[in-house]
């Protein structure tokens, strides 16, 4: 996410309250929440986990570039599994920067080494070496508000800087498969943001079936 001055921040924030009470309240969520866990168990199997919720908003014109990564390189997972829902709420486009992904690059489950990248115009501080994919592979994912992609832990993508008018908002849910393991003592080694994510006291939520592993902690980080 981009970090915008005071003033646009507070806006955005004003915003996303907005579209929230809208979504809330014109929606059944719990409905659209539970239709969204079946296509995620679709891709990583009966026995789900939510572990994480970003909401990214790209003001107009304060875009930053997201450089090429995977995310499996940041997450304390393992067996390294994830699927993440990226659902709009504004138009995402080419022209505003939406989500490019190299197809099929998946498939074989490898995670690639990561540079460190001393530019601080970027929202990751670390990006896929060049020469390590096919950049001209690249597809965009563009989507209207209402509309989400899928895509797996191993797959590598990014997104282009922009200056355009057109803000940029999306919801990104993070589900697992409970045959893996929520690591909360692991520190991916290389996984330096430049912001600070708490994995400690991250709580879970398992949204269908049971927990497979038997090691996953559900009483961790949730507010009684
Ligand atoms: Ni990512």
């Amino acid at each position: 996410m981009s970090v915008p001055n005071t003033a646009a921040r507070s806006a955005e924030t004003r915003h996303l309250f907005r579209i929230i009470n809208t979504v809330s309240s014109t929606l059944d969520l719990d409905r659209v929440l539970r239709a969204i866990v079946d296509l995620v168990s679709d891709a990583i199997g009966d026995d789900v986990i939510l572990w994480g919720c970003h909401v990214f908003c790209k003001p107009a014109g304060e875009g930053w570039e997201t450089p090429w990564h995977q995310d499996g390189h940041y997450w304390p997972i393992r067996p390294l599994a994830t699927c993440t829902v990226w659902v709009a709420l504004d138009p995402s486009t080419a022209a505003n920067g939406c989500l490019r992904v190299i197809p099929g690059s998946q498939r074989e489950h490898v995670l690639h080494a990561h540079l460190h990248e001393s530019r601080t115009d970027l929202t990751l501080n670390q990006r896929m070496a060049d020469g390590t994919f096919d950049e001209a592979a690249a597809v965009d994912i563009e989507l209207e508000p209402g509309q989400m992609s899928l895509h797996d832990v191993y797959m590598i993508h990014g997104a282009a800087a922009y200056t355009s008018t057109q803000r940029r908002t999306g919801v990104a849910l993070r589900y697992m498969p409970s045959t893996s393991v929520f690591e909360r003592d692991l520190r991916p080694a290389d996984g330096k943001t430049g912001l600070f994510v708490d994995f400690a006291r991250r709580p879970l939520w398992l949204v269908k079936g049971i927990d497979r592993s038997g090691r996953n902690d559900f009483e961790v980080g949730h507010r009684r």
